[in-house]
């Protein structure tokens, strides 16, 4: 047996793990030793990884759908029908007819291959990928504040925390290797608060728990800010020399009362003042969010409401503070620094400065798209409008995982082509007119991005299952048959070595020095040739700090007569995203029962229900059937399902209602009503939860 060291493939903390292979298997998943993120340990999903990437639950040849069936092809075949559709959608819409989304699951390289496919072979900007639906408000949000939307301090800097303030995530189950240091942080003295409607596992062991009325989260930060100046709690050195003019917060905030922060948010005054005071007050807080935050159509206002109270009490820039974005796929921080998103180019260069163009114009030597591109849920629309004919998903799930499926379905269904890069047969690959079998994290050579930007390495530890190739390889096969030759790399290493000497961020990153250092945070160049774990020490990348008046206001969809509880979306522990990866864990189902909608037990039994009662769900989208279980981890009037389980599709039920800037739909808020399925009858099953395995020896 050997010990290949790798990064996990599933959350943004980026554990270290080593893959034990054996006869060409990977049979089993153990902890990296001396890893600085997970110190010797790793979360139920990283033990299960060998299940997730088994030869046994993957595809291994290109499939081609004919009267609605599919059958194998070779790569020849398969390619050129691909080539010859992008052509096609291509002559008839020009650039703007086609698109690419990519994958957050993937490497560096196979995302920088991604957007450059995107824009020098099809010409378009049309490249985007799921940190849409997940962190774009960071990236907005944080780089009109501080001009970089990524995590100011490192993961260690927990453990220098006097107060850890987190809003919106619940990391003992998403990111759980942190949820254990802040944990460990509280065991040796920190304080810990927690802002969530739920009760989750770390609200309940915080120190002090605000559980703010769904959606309201502007309303409150707005509220601990005005009780912060009220006291003069504020950080004025810091403010005077770091931030631009104050004055139109203060203004903004100058007609606020605790009374009526308290009314909107439901949180008591006294719990108000004390996480003000707590927060301003501390020598070092810092603050970690998620989705809480994010997923909202105030998504990028949230995260702006979150930094000017960073900023206003000076608590970024020095070991302990800051803000952390808990950046959610393995490698989505990667996938964002990359460049897939349609308006920027690697290291987040302007997709809309032609200095920019004519650069990337100039190393890939051929011209490049002047023509701004669309998001992934822009691509939905115009592909119902019959605006995009022809589109890749590279790794994502999007019938499953983004907004309204049911919508998701027509847009799928109105392409002229699709074709699905993937690791296995999901429920978005059985829409496609082409399936391409990738190689998994295990099988290639590649690096990840965690959710503090360090770059790591991964190393193939096993050969790809059938005739299963990295992503890259694909992109770079597929360029060169639509007649372009600037993705002839011959290994990963050359694909990074591209993508740094374009991309100043990484300037003096390569293989060796990564290998050598348990991988490097960027920025990295030559005058941070170790990288940087912390970020806006002296100044801001936009010079002074912003702080931006921004108002509270209500989901776009709330309860009412016809649909009376509020309803929002989570994770469990034990699965992740789909579920294509970690549901094939034997050991990782046991732990969850398939799809299930949180109660309160009052609200249960206000309609009658008993505990596992088969119900009903609908919203003005969509419906579906599945079992109630009772928590009073929820507070009454509000409903909440995890998004993991494809025979009951949450997304069937969601609001894609977007923010403004970024086109973040509002995953976390909307109004359901729930009808009772007669005692003793079974949930109706969405989709076949038993045709798991079904396509498996295709
Ligand atoms: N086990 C597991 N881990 C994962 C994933 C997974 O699928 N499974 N996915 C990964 C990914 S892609 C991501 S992005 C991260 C996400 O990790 P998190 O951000 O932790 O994700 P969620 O559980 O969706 O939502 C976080 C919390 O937001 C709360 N919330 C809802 N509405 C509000 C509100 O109005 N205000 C506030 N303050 N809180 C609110 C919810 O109650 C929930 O506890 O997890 C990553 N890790
Ligand atoms: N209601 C609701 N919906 C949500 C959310 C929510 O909180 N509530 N959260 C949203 C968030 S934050 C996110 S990030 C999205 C995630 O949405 P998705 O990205 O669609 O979810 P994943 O399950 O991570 O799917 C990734 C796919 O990539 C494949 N894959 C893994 N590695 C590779 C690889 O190397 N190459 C290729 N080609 N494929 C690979 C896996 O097999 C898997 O099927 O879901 C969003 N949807
Ligand atoms: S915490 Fe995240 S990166 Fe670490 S083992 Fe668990 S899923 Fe993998
Ligand atoms: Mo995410």
């Amino acid at each position: 047996m050997r010990v290949v060291p790798s990064i996990c493939t599933f959350c943004g903390v980026g554990c270290g793990i080593g893959l034990r292979v054996e006869d060409g298997r990977v049979i089993g998943v153990e902890p990296q030793p001396g890893h600085p993120v997970s110190q010797g340990q790793l979360c139920a999903k990283g033990w299960a990884t060998s299940f997730a990437i088994d030869p046994q639950n993957r595809l291994t040849n290109p499939l081609i759908k004919e009267h609605g069936v599919f059958r194998r092809a070779s790569w020849d075949e398969a390619l050129a029908r691909v080539a010859s559709e992008f052509r096609l959608a291509m002559d008839e819409l020009g650039p703007s007819g086609v698109g690419v989304i990519s994958c957050a699951r993937a490497t560096n390289e196979d995302n920088y291959a991604a957007q450059k496919f995107a824009r020098a072979v099809l010409k378009s900007n049309n490249i985007d990928h799921c940190a849409r639906i997940c962190h774009s408000p960071s990236v907005a949000g944080l780089g009109l504040t501080l001009g970089s939307g990524a995590m100011t301090n490192s993961i260690a800097d927990i453990d220098q925390a006097e107060v850890i303030l987190v809003i919106g995530a619940d990391v003992t189950e998403n990111h759980a290797m942190l949820g254990a240091r802040m944990l460990r942080a509280q065991a040796r003295g920190a304080c810990l608060i927690v802002v969530d409607p739920r009760k989750t596992r770390l609200a309940r062991l915080a120190d002090i728990h605000l559980q703010v009325r769904l959606g309201t989260n502007i309303a409150l930060l707005n509220g601990l800010l005005q009780i912060i100046f009220a006291n003069g709690w504020e950080n004025q050195p810091f403010l005077a020399a770091r931030c631009e003019d104050v004055g139109p917060l203060l203004r903004h905030l100058a007609a606020l009362t605790p009374e009526q922060t308290s009314a909107i948010t439901g949180v008591p005054e006294a719990d108000l003042l004390a996480v003000a005071r707590r927060y301003s007050q501390a020598g070092a807080a810092l603050i970690a969010y998620g989705m809480g935050i994010t997923q909202f159509q105030s998504g990028t206002n949230n995260v702006i409401a979150v930094s000017n109270l960073a900023l206003a009490c000076g608590q970024v820039g020095r070991p302990g503070t800051g803000i952390a974005p808990l950046r959610g796929q393995n490698n989505v921080q990667g996938a964002c620094d990359m460049g897939c998103l349609p308006n920027v180019y690697p290291g987040y260069q302007s997709a809309a400065d032609p200095l920019v163009q004519a650069k990337f114009a100039q190393a890939w030597g051929t011209p490049m798209p002047a023509q701004p591109g669309l998001t992934s849920l822009g691509m939905t629309h115009a592909a119902q409008l019959g605006e995009l004919r022809a589109l890749m998903i590279m790794g994502e799930e999007p019938l499953l995982t983004d907004p309204d499926q049911n919508q998701v379905a027509r847009a799928l269904a109105a392409l002229d082509f699709l074709v699905v890069v993937e690791l296995t047969l999901t429920e978005t690959a059985k829409c496609a007119d082409v399936v391409l079998p990738a190689a998994a994290f295990a099988e290639k050579e590649g690096t990840f991005t965690n959710c503090e930007r360090r770059v790591q390495r991964i190393r193939q530890a096993i050969t790809p299952p059938g005739k299963a190739r990295s992503d890259w390889q694909i992109l770079a096969e597929l360029a060169a048959r639509m007649g372009y030759s600037g993705m002839g790399w011959g290994d990963a290493e050359a694909v990074f070595a591209e993508m740094t000497s374009l991309t100043p961020l990484f300037a003096a990153m390569n293989y060796p020095t990564l290998e050598a250092n348990h991988g490097l945070q960027w920025p990295c160049d030559a005058a941070h040739p170790q990288g940087s774990p912390l970020l806006h020490g002296e100044h801001f990348p936009i010079g002074r700090g912003r702080l931006l008046p921004v108002s509270y206001a209500p989901p776009a969809e709330c309860p009412d007569a016809e649909y009376p509880f509020f309803f929002t979306t989570q994770r469990l522990h034990f699965h992740y995203g789909c579920g294509s990866m970690t549901r094939k864990s034997p050991l990782l189902e046991r732990e969850t029962p398939r799809g299930l909608l949180f109660m309160h037990p009052d609200d249960g039994a206000a309609l009658q229900l008993q505990d596992a009662q088969g119900v009903r769900v609908s919203s003005r989208r969509g419906w579906l059937e599945t079992r109630v279980q009772f928590t009073d981890d929820l507070p009454r009037g509000l409903l909440s399902m995890p998004y993991h389980f494809r025979e009951a599709p949450c997304n069937r039920l969601t609001n894609d209602a977007q923010d403004p800037r970024t086109k973040m739909p509002e995953l976390k808020a909307c109004a359901v009503a729930v009808q009772a399925l007669a005692p003793g009858v079974a949930p109706q099953i969405q989709a076949g939860a038993a045709e798991v395995n079904r396509y498996a020896s295709l």
